[in-house]
């Protein structure tokens, strides 16, 4: 195994006291520096010199996006601006947009973060790195840009959209890594394919994937079709951007780097941190950050840690692959559903594309789910019984999958929005 940091391997019991350090370090200094946290500590009864062991974190008080929408845009950071070298944002649907800032510093580590992640998906310095994340005030393309660099991979900065080109520029340099969300990764397989294309004409060996929910069967597919292996990489803006964990080769769990971010489940319903190994809601707290350093982040991700040692060598926690949040799952007449489980029983069905959208609207006062499926070329000219069948079919393993009726509607080949970014999954009629 190859690592780009020796901290990835260090023994659990000198992680345990780094971690401490940079605690207590972070919280004092939050204490005497962030207004907010002075009072949300001070509403807790904490005094500077309060943390003693790591179990004490859990008294401390939560963050929330809400928490960074009051302080917009820059009540948060711990530094003076004249110390910041890069703001980003996270654009949000609803609200006002949740800022972060870095210090040269933090860039630094965060550079370091995402070089730890391309080592840990198979990259080295001789890699064409291909970032197709979009670069702006959204953190996965300047990210991943730092971190190849850093590596001292050659980056090729694309950025999102203009797919033909993406697939032009493939082939004539030769990249290697390619950077984007696992949507759009599928999204080029489709377009280099009807350029007369296959994976054969690429020299793709690795692609770092993730900024949105994606099932194993969206991996198999995408390894398929662009001869690769598809590592899972997991990040929110918030707490740094992308390289908050990735997957090794063993894909089995994505190591936190905890060295950085000190990971908690909780309850949440009732923010009780959960034993280890139980699913929740997935928290951070920065420990190695001077810009802004959030302190029990709230992320609505669900997840579980992964206590056992992998394989890999890495001595840092794993997290399972997030597959929903708290707020996008959908209740169906009382069901949970995410949408990542509708996509794994549908990427099962032979005949369906991996391009689909889930309608929600209200009927009377009934929750209708619409499963809206492209269906391949060749389905697509089959007589009208066996597509009545195929609808019928995939109807019929939600409901034993998942539990719940839906009405499926099957769809033209390329008629569902492609992604360029972040698929957009959900129609929620219902709040409109
Ligand atoms: O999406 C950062 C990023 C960029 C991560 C590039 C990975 C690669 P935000 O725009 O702030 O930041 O969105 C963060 O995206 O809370 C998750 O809900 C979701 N998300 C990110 N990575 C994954 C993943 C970037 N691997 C939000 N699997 C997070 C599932 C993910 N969801």
């Amino acid at each position: 195994m190859s690592y780009f940091n020796p901290v990835e391997v260090l023994d659990r019991e000198r992680l345990e006291e780094l971690k401490l350090e940079r605690l207590r370090n972070t919280v004092d200094r939050l204490y005497q520096t962030v207004p907010f946290y002075r009072k949300k500590l001070d509403e807790v009864g904490y005094s500077p010199g309060d943390i003693r062991s790591l179990e004490d974190l859990r008294h401390l008080p939560f963050t929330t996006k809400d928490d960074l929408r009051e302080n917009y845009p820059f009540g948060l950071f711990a530094v003076p601006l004249r110390d910041i070298v890069r703001i980003h944002a996270s654009s949000g649907t609803t609200g006002k947009p949740t800022v972060v800032g870095y210090t040269s510093s933090d860039i630094r580590t965060w550079a370091d973060l995402v070089a730890r992640t391309i080592v840990a998906a198979g990259g080295t310095k001789e890699d064409i790195v291909h970032v197709a994340y979009g670069y702006g005030l959204f953190t996965g393309g300047l990210g991943l840009h730092y971190g190849a660099e850093l590596l001292g991979a050659t980056v090729l900065p694309v950025s999102g959209g203009n797919t033909k080109r993406q697939v032009r520029l493939m082939v004539d340099f030769g990249s290697t890594i390619l950077c984007c969300t696992p949507s759009y990764a599928l999204n080029i397989a489709e377009v280099m394919e009807e350029m007369g294309m296959g994976k054969e004409d690429i020299r793709l060996k690795a692609g770092i994937f993730g900024a949105e929910p994606w099932s194993g069967e969206m991996r198999r597919e995408i390894e398929e079709r662009l001869g690769l292996s598809a590592h899972d990489i997991y990040g929110l803006s918030e707490v740094v951007g992308p390289g908050v964990s990735i997957e090794c080769e063993e894909k089995n769990g994505l190591h936190i780097f905890e060295d950085c971010f000190i990971p908690e489940i909780i309850d949440p319903s009732t923010g009780e941190v959960l034993p280890p190994g139980q699913k929740g809601e997935l928290v951070f707290t920065n420990i190695n950050k001077e810009g802004m350093a959030l302190l029990r982040y709230r992320t609505r991700d669900i997840s579980r840690l992964i206590p056992e040692p992998c394989p890999c060598g890495r001595t840092h926690v794993r997290m399972e692959r997030v597959t929903g949040r708290t707020d996008d799952m959908l209740i169906i007449r009382g069901v949970n559903v995410f949408p990542s489980q509708v996509e794994a029983v549908l990427m099962q069905i032979p005949g369906l594309s991996p391009h689909y959208q889930l309608v929600v609207d209200r009927v009377g006062s009934l929750d209708v789910l619409e499963v809206q499926v492209e269906v391949s070329p060749q389905i697509f000219s089959d007589e009208i019984k066996e597509l009545e069948a195929l609808q019928r079919r995939i109807a019929d393993e939600i409901q034993s999958y998942l539990g719940i009726g839906v009405k499926v509607r099957l769809m033209e080949p390329r008629s569902i929005q492609r992604s360029e970014g972040k698929a957009v999954r959900v129609i929620d009629k219902r709040r409109i």
